[in-house]
């Protein structure tokens, strides 16, 4: 008999998006006429533009000819896309050098895991998106679970709520390894300030910490006055690897590519490049990728893609405003939204679960409660703006006729 891997069973709750759609099924299987609308997981929706398509053509078209044949490619990205990012998203404020292609940022959060030891110590923000505390757990990295405050013991979490503006307080936190900051926020919608991420990069620069730095929405930041990546507050690159991705902007959830940046100057203690780290796990657990889903990302970063990838973008951010009004007209104060393609409603007190299941039972609306973001996502609602807009038009009625 195989002996289970104890670090996995002791990840407590099921996948949150799992749970949701086993309790949608089980409302398909009594209802079966019901016509859902998800307002929940954070998956798009729109068709991806034709000349992004027109790319992915080409390129499977140049594999089925002996010339165009490519096999495995460079492990690390097409250089070409490494310095496309650099300069269109980075401004050449990274090298293209310290950008690493991969197939999506959620896959790239899992490999992160083998950088660090299983006894770093971690702070999350929260509510936070559900996969930063599940890859620690499922790696060895948190300890028990504390089944009194829905707690992992070696996880610091960070409330960030209306009181404190959605910026943690740094006064409480412990001697910290990893700090995974998200910007946009995922569930919160909310956006850090440049002088929010100046703070937490001293800190992690007094501290010798790392920052995580989750900037999977930034393509949604419509008030330029806002940072869209961690790379823009000086010293960053000493103390910070950002995750991206091209899932949200681009409607790439299902064709998978995103990218991670590790600076070269960020070491470990030992002096050691974490890139050198890096590029070993990368070599070692991933072969790179797509070469079709690379071609698409050369095409979203041509002047005709930024166009039409901002246009999703704003579509989406529509569909929030939507959907805003009609909470607001039933006196729900509700943030984010506005450079985020998520809304973050206070429920007056509800239990997030409560409210989730009558808006499935008797709106056939699905959502996600904030309780499945962490402890202090209780008392919240996330609504997810990724719809089409018929749906969105049509789910703004249901709240209001709910609510
Ligand atoms: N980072 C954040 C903050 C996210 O919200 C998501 C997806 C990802 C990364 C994953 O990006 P990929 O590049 O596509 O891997 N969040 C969605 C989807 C849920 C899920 O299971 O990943 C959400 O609804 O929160």
């Amino acid at each position: 008999m195989v002996e289970r891997n104890s670090d996995i069973a002791r990840y407590q709750a099921d996948y949150l998006f799992v749970d949701i759609a086993r309790r949608k099924e089980r409302l398909l299987q009594e209802q079966p006429d019901a016509k859902l609308i998800s307002l929940g997981i954070g998956d798009t929706t729109e068709p991806i533009p034709d000349m992004i398509i027109h790319s992915f053509v080409e390129q499977a078209k140049q594999l089925g000819t002996t010339k165009g044949y490519r096999g495995y490619g460079a492990a690390l990205g097409d250089p070409s896309l490494r310095k496309k990012i650099a300069n269109i998203l980075y401004q050449d404020r990274i090298s293209s050098d310290d950008i690493f292609i991969s197939d999506g940022s959620k896959c790239d959060l899992g490999r992160l895991q083998f950088l660090f030891g299983s006894h770093s110590s971690l702070a999350i923000q929260d509510p936070s998106y559900p996969a930063y505390v599940a890859a620690s757990v499922m790696s060895g990295k948190t300890g028990a679970y504390n089944t009194d405050n829905g707690q992992y013991r070696n996880i610091t979490y960070l409330p960030c709520r209306p009181e404190n503006a959605f910026f943690p307080d740094l006064e409480i936190l412990p001697e910290t390894d990893l700090i995974y900051i998200c910007s946009p926020n995922n569930p919160t919608g909310t956006v850090l300030t440049h002088a929010q991420l100046q703070k937490l990069v001293k800190m992690a620069r007094e501290r010798g910490a790392f920052i995580i730095f989750d900037s999977a929405y930034a393509g949604f930041i419509r008030d330029s006055s806002l940072p869209k990546s961690i790379y823009e507050i000086e010293g960053a690159q000493d103390v910070a690897i950002e995750l991206g991705s091209f899932s949200k902007t681009a409607g790439f959830t299902g064709v998978r590519l995103g990218w991670t940046v590790i600076p070269k100057q960020l070491c470990f203690d030992d002096g050691t490049p974490v890139q050198n780290d890096w590029s070993k796990i990368v070599s070692t657990f991933f072969n790179g990728a797509s070469n079709i889903a690379q071609a698409g990302g050369l095409a979203i970063l041509s002047d005709e893609g930024i166009t039409a990838s901002q246009s999703l973008c704003d579509l989406y951010l529509e569909n929030a405003n939507i959907l805003r009004e009609a909470i607001e007209s039933k006196n729900y104060t509700c943030f984010g939204g506005e450079n985020a393609p998520y809304l973050w409603v206070d429920i007056k007190g509800e239990p997030s679960w409560k409210l989730f299941d009558k808006l499935l039972k008797k709106g056939h609306l699905v959502t996600t409660p904030g309780a499945g973001f962490g402890p202090a996502g209780e008392g919240f609602l996330r609504l997810s703006a990724f719809g089409r807009r018929v749906n969105i038009i049509e789910a703004a009625q249901r709240l209001k006729e709910i609510l």
